[in-house]
């Protein structure tokens, strides 16, 4: 009765304010009983010059453009012509092409929260009314389940891939909608939820996510509408229920994280890109229930990802086989699967454990894996992709702009599209400052005080931010600086007198005061560049180490080594002065590199034998001087072999 009164309340609010779409973030959280953290709208934040929107930049540019005619030259567009008929031509590409433009739709609708852009917004309107002709009167879309395949809808629940396309559908529809105002591709989406709800549950016909994806989705419908069967709809497919109604085996549970109760899962297993959007959805759930299983699984699991099956880039998924989890420690670096959408993912579940907590530990994730294991995804000129993203390479092709497979480049274009959303937050307490970069945030407090927060800073080339807060009106409250985990010695001050608070690495300083116009608040984060080691199990990387510097891993490309040395033959000298970070305007769009000295071996590689007794291995050396460059950078200069795990000399 309570739930019922309370969604009959939201519901009401919501079609009292037909403008809520311009104050919706990448989450809807502001109802979320949950959610200690409220997403900000992506325009409420107006990127500045720097690290990310210059890749923003390209995105919207390059990226998002040459994606699309690419999905028209493949056919993902014809498939729908095709289906309402204003097209006679064969269908092309895998099953799942249809969610490779709802993902296209979903990141210009990003862009188009941020900024007006009438061409990109024609594109979108002209696609949307090709989808839509597409879907049938009962509500159902899908352009691979038609004609002759028809009889097979809901049959192939395992890799059919139809509930992952509604997933994206949805997600595109939200998007657009809180881009625009628009409806017509939510309703769409909305009218296939209702089908399923409709047909499908407890008593009716059974339902699974081959591919979970959908759960996320329906419990961002379930925010933007206020209808609980979205919600109810996302638990059935998280309670894994319907396991002997569809007959499902022990390896299909593991590899499709779905079939089972996801509060009966201990580890990460299976396939990455499905284990972590089952886990987002769970963690949806948890936002909008808070019910404590849910939590219990969703914290075991996340202490499984990073006590032992995260790469040091934030990607996951080791195996190319089955595009898996490894078991703990199984961390190889040349055979890294690293699929760029599992490292989104990887973001996505942390934002949403971050919401729920406000805890640093998942925004360290976050950083990790946009900075490195996601950002590497998408070549700097914005038109290459990587599907798997390895932190070892003997040279091999890496980036294609486009896969059979598509799913990562426009999900790598949606996830940069959306990225003012992820810098800044609010609670009941005060602003959250995640993420570090020139930036304005022009929102407001939850008590409804207008607010300005003007960020200035070189983030991640160096370590000095300014903030300027600015409320409206003088006002008591909290703003939170996450100090990353990496800090050593952070330093924070107010208006220039040291703040009163010790800042702690890895978590977030809470700064309560009462706020004036032109406060600013300064951190300083020192940035040496700084040595990694693996724990001893993963055994690549047993005696290796890697070097980092603020929020970025770097690594050894063939290009900076002198002809006849090999990358798999330098070990670099991490001495105190060792490792020296240089900026190189001219390198790579202009980077800072780490220059170290290094050892290399007087032989060639090809000469020497696989076994020799360690007496036989030559013992002369000989140094030089190289410099390692972020590894979201490599693969821009043609393909050349790469490390990320180097030795270390043991030269004094
Ligand atoms: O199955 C659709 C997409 O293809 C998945 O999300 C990726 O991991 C790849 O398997
Ligand atoms: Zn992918």
């Amino acid at each position: 009765m309570r739930l019922a009164l309370t969604a009959l309340l939201f519901t009401a609010a919501l079609s009292a304010a037909p403008d809520d779409w311009r104050e919706q973030g990448v989450l809807n959280l502001a109802n979320s009983p949950r959610a200690r953290l409220h997403s900000v709208p992506v325009r409420a934040v107006k990127m500045g010059d720097g690290f990310w929107s210059a890749r923003m930049r390209t995105n919207v540019e390059r990226s998002i453009p040459t994606m699309l005619a690419l999905l028209e030259e493949h056919g993902a567009v014809d498939n729908f012509r095709r289906v309402s008929g204003r097209k006679q031509v064969a269908r092309k590409g895998p099953l799942y092409t249809d969610s490779d433009l709802y993902k296209w739709i979903e990141a210009a609708a990003f862009v188009l929260q941020g900024e007006d852009r009438p061409e990109l917004r024609a594109h979108c309107d002209r696609l949307i009314g090709e989808i839509l002709a597409a879907q049938e009167p009962s509500g159902y879309l899908n352009t691979w389940y038609v004609g002759d395949r028809e009889k097979l809808r809901f049959t192939e629940m395992q890799r059919g891939h139809e509930l992952y396309c509604l997933g994206h559908l949805l997600q595109a529809g939200i998007a657009y909608w809180r881009a625009t105002g628009d409806r017509r591709l939510l309703d769409g989406g909305t009218r296939f939820a209702d089908y399923l709800v409709r047909d499908f549950g407890p008593g009716k016909r059974p339902l699974l996510t081959g591919h979970p994806e959908l759960e996320l989705a329906l419990a961002e419908l379930y925010r933007t509408t206020g209808e609980r069967r979205y919600l109810d709809l996302a638990a059935y497919l998280l309670s894994g229920v319907e396991r002997e109604r569809l007959k499902l085996s022990g390896r299909d549970i593991v590899y499709l994280f779905s079939g089972s109760p996801f509060t009966s899962r201990t580890i990460f297993e299976g396939h990455a890109v499905r284990a972590l959007y089952a886990a987002s959805g769970a963690a949806d759930y948890y936002l909008e229930t808070g019910d404590a299983a849910y939590w219990r699984t969703l914290e075991t699991l996340w202490q499984d990802l990073v006590t032992g099956k995260m790469y040091l880039t934030g990607g996951v998924g080791s195996r190319a086989q089955g595009e898996a989890f490894g078991r703990p420690y199984e961390l190889p670096n040349r055979d890294a699967y690293t699929e760029s959408c599992a490292a989104i993912a990887n973001l996505m579940f942390n934002w949403r454990m971050l919401a729920a907590t406000g805890q640093a530990r998942f925004t360290g994730v976050i950083e990790r894996a946009l900075y490195n294991g996601i950002n590497s995804g998408m070549s700097l000129d914005g038109r290459l992709y990587c599907y798997r993203n390895p932190l070892e390479s003997e040279g091999e092709r890496i980036r294609n702009p486009w896969y059979e497979t598509t799913c990562c480049p426009p999900n790598l274009e949606r996830t940069f599209a959306s990225l003012p959303g992820y810098l800044y937050s609010t609670s009941a307490e005060g602003v959250w400052v995640h993420l570090y970069h020139n930036s304005t945030l022009d929102w407001h407090l939850e008590d409804g005080t207008p607010i300005v927060l003007r960020q200035t800073t070189g983030y991640p080339w160096s370590g000095e931010v300014s903030i300027k807060v600015n409320p409206a009106r003088e006002t008591e409250f909290t703003v939170f600086l996450r100090i990353p985990a990496w800090a050593e010695r952070p330093g924070v001050r107010v208006n220039g007198a040291e703040a009163s608070g010790n800042p702690k690495p890895g978590e977030y300083l809470a700064l309560r005061r009462s706020w004036r116009r032109d406060d600013v608040i300064t951190l300083s984060l020192d940035m040496p560049a700084r040595v990694t080691v693996a724990h001893p199990m993963v055994s690549e990387n047993f005696s290796r180490v890697a070097i980092e510097r603020g929020p970025l891993v770097y690594c050894l490309e063939q290009h900076e080594l002198p002809p006849g040395v090999s990358v798999f033959d330098v070990s670099i000298d991490t001495g105190a002065e060792g490792l020296r970070p240089e900026y190189a305007p001219e390198l790579l769009g202009g980077v800072w590199t780490i220059q170290t000295r290094a050892v290399t071996g007087t032989r060639p590689l090809s000469g020497q034998p696989l076994y020799q007794t360690q007496a036989q291995v030559p013992t002369r050396t000989r140094e030089l001087r190289l410099r390692l460059i972020p590894y979201y950078a490599w693969a821009n200069r043609g393909q050349a072999p790469m490390r990320v795990w180097l030795p270390r000399t043991s030269r004094p």
